[in-house]
């Protein structure tokens, strides 16, 4: 069998025992990823039918009632998540505070947690523009036996085992890493089964997009502004190109593939940006660096900052390291 012909299902079989704590659990929190991906998908797929199919709060022609997709998406994944015993705490950017899941006969002996951002970049849902889901995944810090607690979510990015995103785009991905490099796997719809179509996937280590809301121009930091400059001073393979979706996960997708630098910095208005560091930044930046790239806040790794809230947002630049590398020389005021 050629590499691209393999499933998920196949490839997590065969790289299972790449995991350190290698129990099977790991590969089953993550196949039960990949389902709950598959009927968000369906779902995701479906929103252009809303006048069709009923809107929100409307009971459709099978009397079920619709609800928002961000809403559909948080418990497709909660539900497919809790419904293992293998995950102990679920923390999700649609909830206040992390679910406690104790498991078999209430005996809290589930290793591992889950932060989520079921569907972000919702904000293009509406006008059929690609959004994603994002997970991170971390064992438990606090003692087996015991309920979780906020500390089992506050751990650095650096001790993440497994993160990836589903991007619902042009077709449907699942990319994900557990610490052995990236790989891609596209779902053929028609069947239902994902297949790997990008193994190891890496981001140039230079590249010519770059990916920011400039409408925020006016209120970034100096550095980023200079960066921004940069990018579009006629010099040597710049000026460089804009792309930005709006959507994280697609802007990230894109920029692993053609090289490229994502930038949500710091504002005058939100003096932490806007990406929330446990859902967003930490299993992005995990992905970037084990496909090569860079995460940051412009002065220190996104991977080492330790998280100090659940809903905790940070300055974010990722993508294509010399990019990286040079929007914090621009943020540190060390360019010559
Ligand atoms: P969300 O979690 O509310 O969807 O917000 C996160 C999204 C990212 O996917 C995207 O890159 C960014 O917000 C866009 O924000 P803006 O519209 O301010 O540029
Ligand atoms: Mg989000």
């Amino acid at each position: 069998m050629t590499q691209k012909n393999k499933t998920l299902g196949e490839f997590i079989i065969e790289n299972q025992e790449e995991f350190k704590y290698s129990s099977g659990e790991l590969s089953r929190l993550i196949n039960s990823i990949r389902l709950a991906a598959k009927v968000v998908n369906h779902e995701v797929n479906k929103a252009g039918l809303v006048d069709i199919l009923g809107a929100v709060g409307e009971t459709n022609i099978q009397g079920e009632n619709q609800q928002k997709l961000d809403v559909f998406a948080n418990e497709a994944f909660i539900k497919t998540l809790t419904n293992r015993e293998i995950v102990c705490g679920i923390a999700s950017e649609e909830e206040d505070d992390f679910i406690t899941i104790t498991g078999r006969n209430e005996r809290n002996e589930n290793k591992y947690v889950v932060l989520i951002d079921p569907l972000d970049g919702s904000s293009n849902i509406d006008v059929n523009v690609s959004v994603g889901t994002i997970f991170s995944i971390y064992r438990r810090v606090t003692p087996s036996g015991e309920p979780v607690t906020l500390d089992d979510f506050l751990q650095p990015g650096n001790r993440q085992v497994a993160a990836g995103y589903i991007v619902y785009g042009t077709s449907t991905m699942i990319v994900y890493t557990t610490g052995h490099g990236v790989n891609g796997f596209t779902l053929n719809p028609a069947i239902g089964t994902y297949y790997l179509s990008h193994p190891n996937m890496t981001f140039p280590k230079t590249g010519r997009i770059y990916s920011v809301n400039e409408g925020n121009y006016v209120h970034f930091p100096q550095g980023i502004k200079d960066y921004i400059k940069y990018c579009q001073k006629e010099e040597g393979d710049r000026p460089y190109t804009s792309r930005y979706i709006g959507s994280l996960v697609s802007d990230f997708h894109r920029n692993m593939i053609k090289g490229g630098i994502y930038i949500y910095p710091n504002t005058a208005k939100d003096p932490n940006g806007k990406l929330r560091l446990l859902y967003e930044c930490n299993p992005m930046a995990f992905l970037a660096e084990q496909a090569g790239g860079k995460a940051s806040n412009g002065f220190e790794r996104i991977l080492d900052i330790q998280p100090t809230e659940l809903h905790q947002r940070v300055p974010f630049i990722c993508g294509s390291s010399s990019m990286v590398e040079k929007a914090e020389a621009f943020m540190q005021n060390t360019i010559d």
